[in-house]
Protein backbone atom coordinates (compact mmCIF):
# COMPACT_ATOMS: atom_id res chain seq x y z
CA UNK A 1 0.00 0.00 0.00
CA UNK A 2 3.13 2.22 0.76
CA UNK A 3 4.34 1.59 -2.48
CA UNK A 4 0.64 1.86 -4.51
CA UNK A 5 0.69 5.49 -2.40
CA UNK A 6 4.32 6.09 -3.61
CA UNK A 7 3.79 5.64 -6.91
CA UNK A 8 0.21 7.39 -7.66
CA UNK A 9 0.36 10.24 -4.99
CA UNK A 10 3.89 11.43 -5.78
CA UNK A 11 2.87 14.29 -3.79
CA UNK A 12 2.68 12.61 -0.58
CA UNK A 13 5.51 11.49 1.39
CA UNK A 14 4.01 7.97 3.58
CA UNK A 15 5.74 5.20 5.40
CA UNK A 16 4.49 2.23 6.92
CA UNK A 17 6.07 0.14 9.50
CA UNK A 18 5.12 -2.99 11.34
CA UNK A 19 5.66 -3.16 14.83
CA UNK A 20 5.38 -7.03 16.42
CA UNK A 21 3.85 -7.99 19.71
CA UNK A 22 6.43 -8.47 22.48
CA UNK A 23 5.03 -11.92 23.22
CA UNK A 24 5.17 -12.94 19.67
CA UNK A 25 8.88 -12.54 18.47
CA UNK A 26 8.83 -15.95 17.46
CA UNK A 27 6.83 -15.25 14.97
CA UNK A 28 9.15 -12.98 12.95
CA UNK A 29 11.16 -15.45 10.82
CA UNK A 30 7.65 -16.37 9.41
CA UNK A 31 7.02 -12.69 8.97
CA UNK A 32 10.09 -11.80 7.07
CA UNK A 33 10.50 -14.90 5.52
CA UNK A 34 10.91 -14.73 1.71
CA UNK A 35 10.35 -10.33 1.79
CA UNK A 36 11.55 -7.37 2.94
CA UNK A 37 9.71 -5.66 5.59
CA UNK A 38 9.96 -2.66 7.64
CA UNK A 39 9.15 -4.71 10.62
CA UNK A 40 10.66 -3.73 14.34
CA UNK A 41 9.83 -5.81 17.51
CA UNK A 42 8.48 -4.38 20.34
CA UNK A 43 10.19 -4.95 23.96
CA UNK A 44 9.02 -5.05 27.46
CA UNK A 45 11.27 -1.85 27.82
CA UNK A 46 9.75 0.14 25.39
CA UNK A 47 6.20 -1.81 25.37
CA UNK A 48 4.68 -0.11 22.28
CA UNK A 49 1.87 -1.79 22.35
CA UNK A 50 0.77 -1.00 25.77
CA UNK A 51 1.45 2.76 25.62
CA UNK A 52 -0.24 3.23 22.77
CA UNK A 53 -3.12 1.06 23.31
CA UNK A 54 -2.97 -1.40 20.75
CA UNK A 55 -5.55 -3.64 19.82
CA UNK A 56 -3.84 -6.75 17.71
CA UNK A 57 -4.12 -5.87 13.65
CA UNK A 58 -3.95 -2.36 14.42
CA UNK A 59 -3.18 0.07 12.02
CA UNK A 60 -2.31 3.30 13.66
CA UNK A 61 -2.07 6.23 11.56
CA UNK A 62 -0.27 9.05 12.71
CA UNK A 63 0.71 12.58 11.38
CA UNK A 64 3.99 14.42 10.69
CA UNK A 65 4.57 15.41 14.17
CA UNK A 66 3.51 11.61 15.14
CA UNK A 67 0.66 12.23 16.67
CA UNK A 68 -2.20 9.85 16.22
CA UNK A 69 -5.08 10.70 14.08
CA UNK A 70 -6.58 7.53 13.00
CA UNK A 71 -6.80 3.68 13.83
CA UNK A 72 -8.28 0.78 11.19
CA UNK A 73 -8.40 -2.57 12.63
CA UNK A 74 -7.40 -5.34 9.77
CA UNK A 75 -9.70 -8.10 11.96
CA UNK A 76 -12.78 -5.82 11.57
CA UNK A 77 -11.57 -4.47 8.04
CA UNK A 78 -10.69 -7.33 5.89
CA UNK A 79 -8.09 -6.22 3.22
CA UNK A 80 -8.76 -8.56 0.59
CA UNK A 81 -12.11 -6.84 0.41
CA UNK A 82 -11.44 -3.89 -2.30
CA UNK A 83 -13.49 -1.29 -0.06
CA UNK A 84 -11.46 -2.17 3.01
CA UNK A 85 -7.84 -2.10 1.01
CA UNK A 86 -9.18 1.49 -0.48
CA UNK A 87 -10.46 3.25 2.98
CA UNK A 88 -7.42 2.63 4.37
CA UNK A 89 -5.34 4.01 1.53
CA UNK A 90 -7.44 7.15 1.83
CA UNK A 91 -7.17 7.56 5.52
CA UNK A 92 -3.27 7.61 4.70
CA UNK A 93 -3.48 10.07 2.30
CA UNK A 94 -5.73 11.93 4.27
CA UNK A 95 -3.29 12.30 7.26
CA UNK A 96 0.15 12.60 5.05
CA UNK A 97 -1.29 15.75 3.94
CA UNK A 98 0.89 18.87 4.53
CA UNK A 99 -1.66 21.17 7.06
CA UNK A 100 -0.78 25.29 5.62
CA UNK A 101 -3.82 27.07 6.84
CA UNK A 102 -1.86 30.51 6.58
CA UNK A 103 -1.06 29.24 3.11
CA UNK A 104 2.83 30.43 3.90
CA UNK A 105 4.24 26.70 2.58
CA UNK A 106 5.67 25.41 6.03
CA UNK A 107 4.17 22.89 7.76
CA UNK A 108 1.55 23.99 10.39
CA UNK A 109 3.02 21.64 12.44
CA UNK A 110 6.17 22.44 12.45
CA UNK A 111 5.64 26.57 12.85
CA UNK A 112 3.14 25.51 16.41
CA UNK A 113 5.82 22.96 17.61
CA UNK A 114 8.50 26.13 17.17
CA UNK A 115 7.05 29.25 18.15
CA UNK A 116 3.40 28.18 19.19
CA UNK A 117 1.69 30.31 16.38
CA UNK A 118 1.24 30.60 12.39
CA UNK A 119 2.27 34.11 12.17
CA UNK A 120 5.96 34.15 13.39
CA UNK A 121 7.11 32.35 10.64
CA UNK A 122 7.00 32.38 7.02
CA UNK A 123 8.04 30.62 3.56
CA UNK A 124 9.45 33.58 2.17
CA UNK A 125 11.86 34.31 4.98
CA UNK A 126 15.13 32.75 3.94
CA UNK A 127 16.09 32.06 7.92
CA UNK A 128 12.68 30.31 8.60
CA UNK A 129 12.85 28.04 5.53
CA UNK A 130 16.42 27.09 6.07
CA UNK A 131 15.39 26.18 9.78
CA UNK A 132 12.27 24.70 8.27
CA UNK A 133 14.23 22.45 5.17
CA UNK A 134 17.35 21.09 7.31
CA UNK A 135 15.31 20.51 10.65
CA UNK A 136 16.80 23.37 12.57
CA UNK A 137 15.51 26.14 14.52
CA UNK A 138 16.22 30.45 14.66
CA UNK A 139 18.26 29.85 17.65
CA UNK A 140 19.73 26.46 17.36
CA UNK A 141 22.32 26.11 13.96
CA UNK A 142 24.43 23.43 13.63
CA UNK A 143 26.17 21.80 10.73
CA UNK A 144 23.01 19.09 9.02
CA UNK A 145 25.71 18.14 6.41
CA UNK A 146 28.33 15.43 7.25
CA UNK A 147 31.20 14.28 4.59
CA UNK A 148 33.01 11.40 5.02
CA UNK A 149 35.45 9.05 2.99
CA UNK A 150 34.74 5.34 2.15
CA UNK A 151 35.80 2.71 0.26
CA UNK A 152 34.16 0.26 -1.61
CA UNK A 153 35.00 -2.31 -4.13
CA UNK A 154 34.26 0.07 -7.15
CA UNK A 155 37.20 2.08 -5.44
CA UNK A 156 36.72 5.51 -3.32
CA UNK A 157 33.80 7.75 -2.90
CA UNK A 158 33.17 10.94 -0.59
CA UNK A 159 29.62 9.86 1.52
CA UNK A 160 27.59 13.22 1.93
CA UNK A 161 24.87 12.54 4.86
CA UNK A 162 21.75 15.26 4.88
CA UNK A 163 18.76 16.16 6.81
CA UNK A 164 16.09 17.29 5.24
CA UNK A 165 12.26 17.12 6.00
CA UNK A 166 10.52 14.46 4.59
CA UNK A 167 9.16 14.59 1.14
CA UNK A 168 8.66 17.97 -1.28
CA UNK A 169 6.36 19.68 0.97
CA UNK A 170 4.45 22.31 -0.62
CA UNK A 171 6.94 21.77 -3.28
CA UNK A 172 10.61 22.19 -1.24
CA UNK A 173 13.40 20.71 -3.35
CA UNK A 174 17.17 20.23 -2.52
CA UNK A 175 20.35 20.47 -3.98
CA UNK A 176 24.06 19.93 -3.35
CA UNK A 177 26.49 22.32 -4.59
CA UNK A 178 30.63 22.56 -4.49
CA UNK A 179 33.44 24.91 -5.03
CA UNK A 180 37.04 25.09 -4.98
CA UNK A 181 36.89 28.44 -3.94
CA UNK A 182 33.49 29.31 -1.97
CA UNK A 183 32.82 31.68 -4.65
CA UNK A 184 32.11 29.64 -7.89
CA UNK A 185 29.70 26.93 -7.49
CA UNK A 186 28.95 23.89 -9.61
CA UNK A 187 26.21 21.04 -9.16
CA UNK A 188 28.10 17.88 -7.09
CA UNK A 189 27.48 14.76 -8.82
CA UNK A 190 26.05 12.19 -6.83
CA UNK A 191 26.30 8.30 -7.91
CA UNK A 192 22.81 7.08 -7.60
CA UNK A 193 23.50 3.41 -7.67
CA UNK A 194 25.63 4.29 -4.41
CA UNK A 195 23.24 6.45 -2.99
CA UNK A 196 20.84 5.07 -0.33
CA UNK A 197 16.86 6.13 0.04
CA UNK A 198 16.43 8.54 2.30
CA UNK A 199 15.20 7.57 5.61
CA UNK A 200 12.72 8.52 7.92
CA UNK A 201 14.11 9.29 11.46
CA UNK A 202 10.61 8.43 12.76
CA UNK A 203 11.00 10.81 16.12
CA UNK A 204 7.61 13.04 15.15
CA UNK A 205 10.38 15.77 13.85
CA UNK A 206 8.95 14.70 9.81
CA UNK A 207 12.98 14.78 9.06
CA UNK A 208 14.91 12.02 7.08
CA UNK A 209 18.51 11.70 6.36
CA UNK A 210 19.90 10.90 3.11
CA UNK A 211 23.18 9.62 2.11
CA UNK A 212 25.08 10.22 -1.38
CA UNK A 213 28.13 9.19 -2.87
CA UNK A 214 29.70 11.03 -5.45
CA UNK A 215 33.31 11.33 -6.67
CA UNK A 216 33.47 14.98 -7.20
CA UNK A 217 35.01 16.04 -3.98
CA UNK A 218 37.50 12.55 -5.09
CA UNK A 219 38.14 14.77 -8.11
CA UNK A 220 38.61 18.24 -6.35
CA UNK A 221 40.07 17.25 -2.66
CA UNK A 222 40.12 20.83 -1.32
CA UNK A 223 37.18 22.63 -1.79
CA UNK A 224 33.80 23.26 -0.16
CA UNK A 225 30.59 21.67 -0.08
CA UNK A 226 26.81 23.18 0.55
CA UNK A 227 23.42 22.30 0.50
CA UNK A 228 20.81 24.48 -0.51
CA UNK A 229 17.23 24.53 -0.44
CA UNK A 230 14.15 26.16 -2.23
CA UNK A 231 10.65 26.19 -3.54
CA UNK A 232 9.86 25.42 -6.71
CA UNK A 233 7.36 27.73 -8.47
CA UNK A 234 3.77 26.70 -8.27
CA1 LIG B 1 2.05 27.34 7.49
CA1 LIG C 1 3.33 31.15 9.15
Amino acid sequence: MANYLAAARTDLFCSVIGVNRKTDAAGNPVVSAERVLPWIQDTGDADVWTKWNVTYRDVRIVDGSGELVDVYNLSANDLGVPENWTTLAQMIADAAVLPDEDNDRLSDLWELSEFGDLTTASGSEPDHLIAYAFGQTLARREPQLEVRMVRTDEGLYSEIELMTRMGSAAGLTYWMEISADGVSWAPLDVVPENSKPARPRFDGTALQTHTFRSRSLIDQPIGFIRGRTGFTSQ
